[in-house]
């Protein structure tokens, strides 16, 4: 906040480059003055960074704790700059000194990918808000070695390449060696008993893991908070095995220090689909273990009755990847404070809240029982007793009712159900997205909610705007700026009063010249990076999420087939001209999903190469698609893709982002989708498809025939048929390449069921919606008009507003400013 002058800041850069590097600035690369930049920055930060935590400290400030697997920070220098309040300083100092434009030595800076997509980038909207907002919070996570994986399109295949963002080491972030703590796996529990007769349980021939604290700074927008998010490193407890290397057994000395790096390598890079592999489970404990075991040490130092934890500690569960906190807390309780049961039980369930974000089956997290106790005996004996108890209460309740007790029962069929686990051991349950959360309380977890009502409550997801329009889209920011001062920037709800605007012709001229603008800009990244060139005055279609079936990235690329086919029959017809741009990584193991992003690759080929069609229809798969890209992508956006099967997308967060940036939505009512349609109008919209309720319903009644409508329609038998008549094939590809995609949605494929995310039954709606934004696309005043209302009627989608709503209604905390 207190910026330096001018003159003070290029020292400082010019020094950390000399004293890092032994050059100057000259003489540096980009990289190089990009780490001199991060350095100085770093430095300016560190005061409020400290003062921050004495605030805390000296207030004994209550605090959240997000415990969460994963982080999608993307890339910090930029964000950083703008909430230190130093952005165009800096800027304009690089540029004097010479050294380059800052848009471009950003550029330097790979994105901190900890995450896999909605959940992790949703906790990193959160950590900048909860600075913002000046309350006290920890982000906890892993320091995995690598994150999401890199992305190549190899003939049309995604390829998945290690992503080495530590390469060029990670500027802002400070080791704590002096916070490490000790994690324990293996071994056996053996009762025994004191003096005084009372049993206590000792932990025997366990492995010892170290977990290193890093810490990265997150600055508060001009506000002086610099809050920490904290991610743990493993390390052998010693690094070396001193017996085997007094034996001269050098390898073997080693192992051990391999074996605890293995549980931080790797991010698993599945969305939405629980493998069941032992080394998450390890991954899990190790952060939850360690943010525990350091939170309770920490109120402990101010405090001499751990029976007030409550009052002081909020651990919030980001889905139900750490739950096994729920367990770890009560060890910790009652090991190693001597707490009972039942008054460790009453802490634990005052401490801990969950919040749910899929309610996708086979994402639900379920560990066979052998593994679990075999990695975790002790916590595993704490599961076993919370089960016990939590069955004489779900009987009490309902009675001894087998079908109720295979739904609610933590341990059930040989495995531990997590969900479960963490409904018990939570005061608080919530959904990310109205509908979601009336889903989670009607049909997936209406036993519980039964049992327990009063734990369940609605927070619907946000966004920050410091990141996805501040820095995102710099030239509307500064526009809205000019217009209603900068009070939007910490207020979204300002947006409101651009309202006014949306009938002055200038104004409204202003703003689609911003557009025009962002979309050279994307351009030049495409034409960069894909080496296509696409119209900047066609219609920008996205698509840009992970690839899953319930998304239905199908639906679009059939839209594109009917499109371009219905271009080649009609020669000389004028179309609205529209450029397509997909960006989805699959999960590595996920064949159908792979598969789609080979047919979106060959549409993509066939229709930019055919010169028949005029250009009036381009195809783009987006390699890599990732935070910094996406920023590109929202700002140039006309139209905002968000088209799942109603009732599968818990909240979904690109569609703020779109929104945000002047983007219409053609999207199902599912999601936050409802919601961002109440807000903006029907009117300013393209709504289409089953309603969540429908989709249920079909579900629940197997009424549902995807052969009887794809009979029925010959504009849709065509476009499917195509993907099996060898249009999309190319020269000495397997002419049966898509016949799986073709069979899934017919007649179902492994599972049998055919359709079973409804793509064919919104198939006709969808069509209609799509020519209803071609429609309004030629009419560019009155798109321009809808995109602007989108924007002024973005502002409940700040992630501000979800992170007040947490704090007053679940973690009631107060702020320090
Ligand atoms: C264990 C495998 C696994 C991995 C990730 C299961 C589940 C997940 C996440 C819960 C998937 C996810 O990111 N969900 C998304 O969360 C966003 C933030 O709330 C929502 O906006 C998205 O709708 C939801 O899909």
């Amino acid at each position: 906040m207190e910026t330096m002058d001018k003159e003070t800041l290029k020292e400082e850069i010019k020094k950390q480059i000399k004293y890092r590097f032994r050059k100057n600035i000259e003489d540096a690369s980009k990289q190089e003055v990009y780490q001199g930049i991060c350095y100085a920055l770093k430095e300016m930060i560190i005061d409020e960074w400290i003062d921050t935590h004495k605030k805390y400290e000296t207030l004994d400030s209550k605090m959240v704790y997000y415990l969460s697997m994963e982080f999608l920070m993307g890339r910090a220098l930029g964000n950083n700059l703008i909430n230190f309040g130093a952005y165009k300083e800096v800027a304009e100092v690089i540029e004097e000194l010479d050294a380059g434009d800052l848009y471009h030595i950003e550029e330097e800076e790979p994105d901190a990918a900890l995450g896999n997509g909605g959940l992790g980038r949703l906790a990193a909207c959160f950590m900048d808000s909860l600075a913002t907002l000046g309350y006290p919070a920890y982000g906890c996570g892993i320091r995995y070695r690598y994150g999401m994986f890199r992305q190549e399109i190899e003939n049309g295949y995604q390829k998945e390449m290690p992503d080495e963002w530590l390469k060029n080491g990670n500027p802002f972030e400070i080791e704590r060696p002096e916070y490490a703590v000790e994690i324990k796996f293996g071994g056996h529990v053996d009762a025994e008993y004191n003096e005084n007769g009372k049993m206590y349980f000792v932990h025997r021939d366990y492995e010892s893991i170290q977990a290193v604290p890093f810490d990265m700074p997150i600055v508060g927008y001009q506000n002086g908070v610099v809050n920490t998010l904290r991610v743990w490193d493993a390390r052998p407890m010693h690094s070396f095995d001193l017996d085997s290397f007094d034996r001269g057994n050098y390898a073997k000395a080693r192992e051990n220090k391999n074996n605890a790096r293995s549980i931080v390598e790797v991010l698993y890079p599945n969305d939405n689909h629980e493998t069941g592999k032992q080394l998450r489970l390890k991954q899990q404990y190790f952060f939850v273990s360690a943010s525990l075991q350091t939170a309770v040490k920490k109120y402990m130092q101010r405090h001499d009755n751990i029976c007030g934890l409550a009052d002081k500690v909020c651990f919030q569960l980001n889905d139900t990847h750490p739950t096994v906190a729920v367990a770890e807390l009560m060890r910790i309780l009652m090991d190693e404070y001597g707490v009972e049961w039942e008054q460790a039980w009453k802490i634990t369930t005052k401490c801990c809240a969950y919040t749910n974000h899929t309610i996708m089956a086979e994402a639900l997290e379920k560990w066979p029982i052998a593994l679990f106790s075999s990695l975790l005996p002790r916590v595993y004996q704490i599961v076993e007793e919370i089960h016990r108890r939590f069955t004489e209460e779900i009987k009490a309740f309902f009675g001894d009712d087998q079908d109720i007790l295979s739904r609610m029962s933590i341990l059930y069929d040989g495995q531990v159900h997590m969900a479960r686990l963490a409904i018990a051991g939570s005061f608080s349950v919530n959904g990310v997205a109205r509908l979601h959360t009336e889903i989670l309380k009607n049909q997936e977890l209406s036993d519980f909610y039964k049992l327990t009502p009063e734990k369940f409550n609605n927070k619907t997801n946000g966004i920050t705007q410091r990141r996805f329009l501040v820095h995102g889209n710099p030239e509307l920011s500064d526009w809205i700026t000019k217009q209603i001062g900068a009070g939007f920037i910490t207020n979204l709800p300002e947006l409101e009063k651009l309202t006014a605007l949306a009938d002055d012709k200038k104004k409204m001229k202003e703003f689609a010249e911003i557009k025009a603008n962002n979309k050279k800009r994307l351009a030049a990244y495409i034409q960069e990076h894909n080496g296509i060139e696409i119209n900047v005055n066609s219609m920008i279609d996205c698509q840009v999420k992970r690839l899953h079936e319930y998304k239905r990235q199908m639906l679009n690329i059939l839209y594109v087939i009917t499109l371009y086919q219905e271009m080649k029959e009609n020669p000389g017809k004028k179309y609205c001209p529209r450029t397509v741009l997909f960006g989805a990584k699959s999960a590595p193991g996920y064949e159908r999903a792979k598969l789609i992003i080979k047919l979106i690759n060959n549409v993509a080929d066939t229709v930019n190469n055919d010169k028949s069609i005029k250009n009036q229809l381009k195809v783009v798969f987006i390699e890599d698609y990732k935070v910094s890209n996406a920023e590109l992508i929202f700002a140039a956006a006309d139209l905002s893709e968000q088209i799942s099967t109603a009732s599968k997308e818990a909240s979904g967060t690109g569609n703020m982002k779109f929104m945000l940036n002047g983007a219409i939505t053609i999207g199902t009512m599912d999601g936050a989708n409802v919601e961002i349609v109440e807000e903006v109008g029907r009117e300013n919209a393209f709504v289409f498809g089953l309603s969540s309720d429908q989709v249920i319903e079909y579900e629940h009644n197997g009424q549902y025939k995807a052969i009887e409508i794809y009979n029925e329609n010959p504009k849709l038998k065509k476009a499917l048929d195509s993907l099996v008549d060898g249009t999309f094939i190319k020269e000495g590809e397997d002419k049966n390449l898509f016949q799986g995609l073709h069979q899934a949605l017919l007649y179902g494929q492994h599972s049998n069921i055919a359709d079973r995310y409804f793509v064919l039954a919104d198939y006709d709606s969808y069509m209609d919606a799509q020519k209803q934004a071609e429609e309004l696309y030629m009419n560019p005043e009155e798109w321009n008009r809808k995109a602007f209302l989108n924007v002024c009627h973005a502002g409940k989608f700040s992630s501000d507003r979800t992170i007040e709503e947490y704090a007053s209604e679940i973690w009631r905390l107060k702020s320090i400013i």
